[in-house]
């Protein structure tokens, strides 16, 4: 076929390191960018053929997200802007690895398994963050794309969310919105100006908001989207990629595990500030209290203050919609015991990774879906979009109704239903503090986060711990969880677990308990058990004090 003779002409451009294996991950492929370039050309070729299967246009992001500048990475993105389906994570892998002489065989493996019809065409959206790296691997996503006779589309510096929105407007033909940045900005923004018509009397502090933009693409983004904002938000951006390195020492990330304020950025006592990550489909929130003390608003207090927000709209609108907020095992204790025993809201755990919070949101009429580390959005089923479009153009009912039942209707357009987008996050968590007119101190003590800690461990095989319970009970090596279970029970409101990173070659750690001083013990002790259950390589780990 004469576009495999392409695709074979072009790979030796794009020659895959003898014997190197990469694996398509939790967040796709990540590694040193000097890794990557045969992988990118690959997952050129890849998303052409999951473009003529699906018959919709396919997106590329290159990105490595908050890891360091020297890092890269690339991820697929599917028809609804949703993560690439399962099954064809491992055909990524297979194709990925397949040997240089192997790759047209490794291609025709996957068209036959798929049935997949070759003259359909392709299409393709590739979008990139700001790494130096990123302009050459895109452009070997691109000959990829090419060489197998698809369709493309740069969208060149986006962020990852952003790329996601464009791939789902464009497959539902303009109906989600229009698949350009300028479109973007305007449906978000028209959306936020609509929501803070609803607060009164703002002040400009009120509206100002310190934003760390981890030196990267989430920075210039958000400068382009604040022309759009019509003065209703005013923002000072910090870390906007002039002079830092981008994720070092700042950005999401790193203020979530560190639990401290990111280098780069001014805090006075009481300035609400929040940082991105480095592909900006992250945000946490903090501020400096006039003891100078840090506090955290992590994506557990954002899930709280939006869902309690839809909650209230849901019954002053007079709906009867289920809501949920769906949290992994990281979310804080705090948080889930206020959503189900003070909130009355459903609540569901799932595995880490953006794809099973996203599948278990779905199941609801309204699901909040949030990692405590800041990625989260909101997904409104059809039927809920349905009956709150309706009620907000039906004329019979009264004013309170009406007026809840528009908010609920910009809450809809402000959020990026495909993925967790900071910039849309932010737009939705300053809206909602400023109709309620709340204070980024108030919106921190609706509960107390119980103290916590993450640890990692180096073990020689990771893999050779399983766990099950939504990732909070380990099945194996044996005696661990009951090792666990031993020292959980000898500290107050102690919880722990740990499992296997699926972005990183090592153990996570996590514990909470009453005092720091627990959760820190807690952590270390737990961190011994894995070292010594679970084939730990290196120095033992030291206690934190
Ligand atoms: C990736 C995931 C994120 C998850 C994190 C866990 C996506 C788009 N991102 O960043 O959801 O929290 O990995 O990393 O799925 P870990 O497995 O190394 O702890
Ligand atoms: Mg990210």
């Amino acid at each position: 076929m004469a576009q495999f003779e392409e695709v074979s002409k072009q790979s030796i451009l794009h020659p895959k390191p003898a014997g190197l294996a990469l694996q398509y991950g939790t967040a796709g492929f990540r590694s040193n960018s000097i890794h990557l370039d045969h992988i990118m050309f690959r997952m050129g070729l890849l998303a052409v053929l999951r473009s003529k299967k699906t018959k919709s246009t396919i997106g590329i992001m290159v990105t490595a997200s908050h890891n360091p500048e020297e890092d890269n990475g690339v991820k697929l993105v599917d028809p609804m802007g949703e993560m690439l389906a399962a099954t064809w994570e491992s055909y990524a892998t297979m194709l990925a690895n397949a040997e240089q002489e192997e790759l047209i065989s490794a291609l025709n493996e996957i068209i036959e398994k798929e049935g997949i019809d070759k003259s359909q065409e392709a299409s393709v959206f590739v979008g990139k963050d700001t790494r130096s790296s990123s302009a050459s691997l895109s452009q070997a996503v691109l000959d990829g794309v090419h060489a197998l006779g698809g369709h493309s589309k740069d969208y060149g510096l986006v962020t990852t969310p952003q790329l996601h929105y464009m791939v789902c407007c464009k497959n539902t033909q303009g109906k989600y919105g229009d698949a350009t940045v300028e479109g973007y900005y305007k449906k978000l923004c028209q959306a936020f100006t609509q929501l803070v018509g609803n607060a009164s009397n703002c002040t400009d502090d009120q509206k100002h908001l310190c934003v760390d933009g981890a030196n990267g693409i989430g920075a210039l983004k958000l400068r382009e989207m604040i022309s759009h904002l019509n003065k209703g938000l005013q923002v000072t951006i910090f870390n906007d990629g002039s002079k830092g390195k981008l994720n070092h020492q700042c950005g999401a990330d790193f203020v979530k595990v560190q639990q401290k304020t990111p280098t780069g950025i001014q805090v006075n006592p009481g300035d609400r500030c929040c940082s991105f990550d480095g592909d900006a489909d992250r945000i946490v929130y903090y501020f400096a209290d006039s003891q100078q003390v840090f506090h955290l608003l992590d994506g557990d207090k954002i899930a709280t203050l939006i869902s309690t927000f839809l909650k209230e709209l849901l019954i002053q609108a007079g709906l009867n919609l289920k809501i949920a907020v769906v949290q992994t095992a990281y979310a804080n204790g705090s948080s889930t015991d206020y959503l189900e025993n003070t909130m009355n809201v459903t609540v569901r755990c799932t595995k880490t990774g953006v794809k099973h919070l996203h599948h278990a949101a779905l199941e609801f009429d309204v699901g909040v879906y949030f990692e405590a580390n800041g990625h989260g959005t909101v997904l409104f089923s059809k039927a809920a979009e349905d009956k709150i479009q309706q009620l907000a153009q039906d004329s019979r009912i009264d004013d309170e109704r009406k007026r809840a039942a528009l908010m609920l209707q910009s809450t809809i357009n402000v959020i990026n239903q495909t993925v967790g987008d900071a910039l849309s996050d932010m737009l939705l968590i300053e809206a909602i503090l400023a109709i309620k007119g709340m204070t980024v101190e108030q919106w921190d003590r609706i509960y107390t986060d119980l103290p916590n800690r993450q640890l990692k461990v180096k073990v020689s095989d990771r893999r050779v711990i399983d766990t099950t319970d939504a990732e909070r009970r380990a099945v194996s090596p044996a005696g661990l969880q009951e090792a666990i279970d031993n020292l959980v029970k000898t500290y107050r409101k102690a919880r722990s677990f740990v499992r296997p990173s699926g972005t990183e070659d090592v153990v996570r750690v996590y514990a909470e308990a009453d005092t720091q001083e627990s959760a820190d013990a807690l952590a270390h002790e737990v961190s011994l058990a894995v070292y010594r259950l679970a084939g730990g390589v290196g120095e033992e780990p030291k206690p934190l004090h």
